[in-house]
């Protein structure tokens, strides 16, 4: 923003009023050029670099035994013209970020800066204390409006939801190509620890919350905890789940914002190696990062959303089912050797 208070009162004449025009027009194109960034957090061998590098095919080292990514990795992608969108991996959090203060002061400085942060949680977990405390830690001392501001960044997500079975998951085959879904016990079941995950991580910090969301012109419902603009719809609080379902009730016209907003507060389950869910996590990401990133980032999305099938071959790999007859020493029942 032009700093207006560092001009004197009765000097902006047509000349000095051309010089405060010219540098509001600087200062908003700095920032809608500003390159943005997302960092992803959690602790470690949740699988955040293999999650990174599943949205771009990239090859940031994973680790199967010990931890892989030892120091922050930059993955830049380009927007639709000169924009830079930038993915931090960022090292797990173990034991030591507790102790270890230049790691604790990392993690800090990568928090302040980045536009989005990835939390990174392990589907297959029921234990909330270590990243709430993590969480509790990076967030002391900033004062209620910087501590609002950072959470606002924060989209939390279960990683290695493929991990959860049974039952087992669905193949949605469309030619060569299909996609893992959850078979709807399964979604039932990772809808019940998000909401846990939700409840423990987000749900405590109450009014301190806000989610926002773009706002396409027609959208004009302002009360206390609700405000707009031409550009954005913020809401104060936890946009919980009933919080969404009775605005949707009462403006039923208005259900994709409400659900936009919703998406900010909400825990989503996805899988790297299942590729479940990262278009969604993308869109998620790229609506958190404001209005103008929607433009900016639309090839990037569609890239993506290219990557998001499963090629048969690589879902006969994780998914076949094998039954061995140990009296006979022979398959009794070998689903690779199906034809499809
Ligand atoms: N089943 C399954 N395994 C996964 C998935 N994503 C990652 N893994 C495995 O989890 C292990 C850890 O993955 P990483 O990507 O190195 O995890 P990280 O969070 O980056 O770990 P640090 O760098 O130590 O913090 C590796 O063995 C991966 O193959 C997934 O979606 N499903
Ligand atoms: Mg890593």
């Amino acid at each position: 923003m032009a700093r207006m208070d560092r001009i004197p009162a009765g000097a902006l004449d047509e000349r000095g009023l051309e010089k405060v025009r010219r540098r509001v027009r600087r200062e908003r194109e700095a920032e809608s050029n500003r390159p943005l960034s997302v960092a992803i957090m959690g602790q470690t061998g949740v699988g955040k670099s293999s999650l990174l590098n599943a949205l771009f095919g990239t090859s940031l080292p994973v680790g199967d035994v010990k931890p892989a990514t030892c120091e922050p990795r930059a993955i830049s992608i380009p927007g639709n013209s000169d924009h830079m969108l930038t993915f931090w991996d960022m090292p797990g959090m173990g034991e030591s970020l507790s102790e270890n203060a230049p790691y604790v002061a990392m993690y800090l400085a990568k928090l302040l800066e980045s536009d989005v942060v990835i939390w990174a949680i392990h589907a297959d977990s029921r234990s909330t204390t270590a990243d709430a405390r993590c969480l509790a830690m990076l967030l002391a001392g900033a004062d209620q409006d910087a501590c609002g501001r950072l959470l606002g960044k924060l989209t939390f997500v279960l990683t290695k939801a493929d991990t959860l079975t049974p039952p087992p998951w669905i193949f949605d085959m469309r030619g060569p190509h299909g996609s893992f879904l959850p078979t709807p016990a399964l979604a039932a079941r990772l809808e019940r620890k998000a909401a846990h995950f939700e409840r423990a991580l987000i749900e405590p910090w109450g009014d301190l919350l806000r989610t926002s969301t773009y706002n396409t012109g027609e959208f004009a419902i302002s009360d206390e905890r609700l405000s707009f603009d031409r550009n954005a719809v913020r809401y104060r609080g936890h946009f919980s789940e009933e919080v969404c379902a009775r605005y949707r009730a009462a403006h039923p016209e208005h259900a994709a914002v409400f659900s936009r907003l919703r998406d900010g507060h909400r825990v989503l389950p996805c899988s790297a190696l299942f590729r479940y869910n990262l278009v969604r996590l993308m869109v998620g990401v790229v609506n958190k990062l404001g209005p103008a990133a929607v433009f900016r980032f639309q090839r990037m999305l569609g890239d993506v959303a290219e990557l998001a099938g499963v090629p048969v071959a690589t879902m006969r790999e994780y998914g076949n089912f094998l039954v061995w007859d140990g009296v006979r020493g022979v398959s009794a029942f070998d689903l690779a050797r199906f034809p499809l």
